[in-house]
């Protein structure tokens, strides 16, 4: 932590509440450089900072801003942030890398929970995981995400995997890496636009004290790692996932036939898809993240208290 100090600025309204023991709630960054146009995805970012204000927690989004990790962004570094084309997708593997030669860039899953955990943020909030890509099998797109759940101890609140994925072989890689995944207030694994997968949930709980209770327990054990919360869309903003299939499978040969790879393979998918729903696959994204970020923060403040 010392030495990661030179490196990180911590907004001070987010110091002040770990110098006090608050609820501090991170959430990622490249949702907003790589999942959503502008200016939806500024809009996103702060509603769900109000909301998570609302809630009783203070709201840290993390990011590469000319060379330094940015634990909390003002308003006008995020708005900045939201309209830079020279962002790159940052993960463990070139965190330090955008770091170390002053560039910009948003954090995934697994560069914000390296970033939640140096500043001792134990929640985070996202839209959905990375995972295992489908055709995996021979492409070997495997994201990180699942690599850093099973590190770092961040509890990591999502809508589930993105549905793009394949999820029973995420579901498989995350037991296998001893990450817990848990849904919440449902039996059955939810799929990001989606209120369910035709997957069982490995885990249920109801609540989030249950959820804190949980992972004080894993830390008390000595089990490292983090565990996944999958919090299904509100209904009223679900896209039933028989309809979302038709879209996914023609993104995904579009992405074939474009020679779509690699870190380009997530944003590719998602736009296309807002493309292909008319937009609406966009407004169910950022309704389901602010559903994860009312429940992150009410986690917060169980962890806190
Ligand atoms: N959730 C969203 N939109 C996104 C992401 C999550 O609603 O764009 C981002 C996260 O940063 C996640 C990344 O880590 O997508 C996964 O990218 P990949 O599949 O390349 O690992
Ligand atoms: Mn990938």
């Amino acid at each position: 932590m010392a030495a990661a100090l030179q490196h990180i600025d911590i907004h001070p309204r987010v110091a002040e509440a770990l110098a006090a023991g608050r609820a501090v709630v991170a959430l990622e960054s490249t949702i907003i450089t790589h999942g959503m146009p502008w200016p939806q995805n500024n809009e996103m970012a702060m509603e769900v900072e109000s909301l998570i204000t609302q809630e009783g927690a203070v709201p840290a989004t993390i990011a590469v801003i000319d060379g330094r990790l940015k634990i909390g962004l003002s308003a006008s570094e995020r708005e900045e942030l939201a309209q830079r084309k020279d962002a790159m997708k940052l993960s463990r593997a070139d965190l330090a890398f955008a770091i170390s030669q002053g560039r910009t860039g948003g954090t995934t899953v697994a560069a914000t929970m390296i970033g939640a955990h140096l500043a001792g943020i134990p929640v985070f909030a996202t839209g959905g995981i990375g995972g295992v890509h489908r055709g995996a099998e021979k492409s070997f797109d495997i994201s990180s995400d699942l690599e850093e759940l099973a590190r770092t101890p961040v509890i990591v609140v999502s809508a589930g995997p993105k549905a793009i994925l394949d999820i029973p072989k995420t579901l498989e890689v995350l037991e296998t890496r001893g990450v817990p995944v848990v849904a919440y207030g449902t039996a059955t694994m939810p799929a990001f636009w989606s209120r369910e997968s035709p997957c069982p949930a490995p885990l249920r709980l109801d609540s989030p004290e249950a959820i804190a209770e949980f992972q004080k327990t894993r830390a008390a054990l000595g089990i490292p790692g983090g565990m996944l919360i999958a919090n299904p869309v509100p209904r009223q903003m679900e896209i039933p996932s028989a309809e979302m299939e038709a879209y996914i499978a023609r993104a995904e040969a579009d992405a074939a036939a474009a020679g779509i790879g690699g870190k380009a393979v997530t944003p590719f998918l998602l736009g296309r898809i807002l493309e292909l729903t008319g937009g609406r696959s966009l407004k169910t994204n950022i309704e389901l993240v602010k559903n994860n970020a009312r429940l992150a923060a009410r986690i917060a403040v169980a962890l806190a208290s």
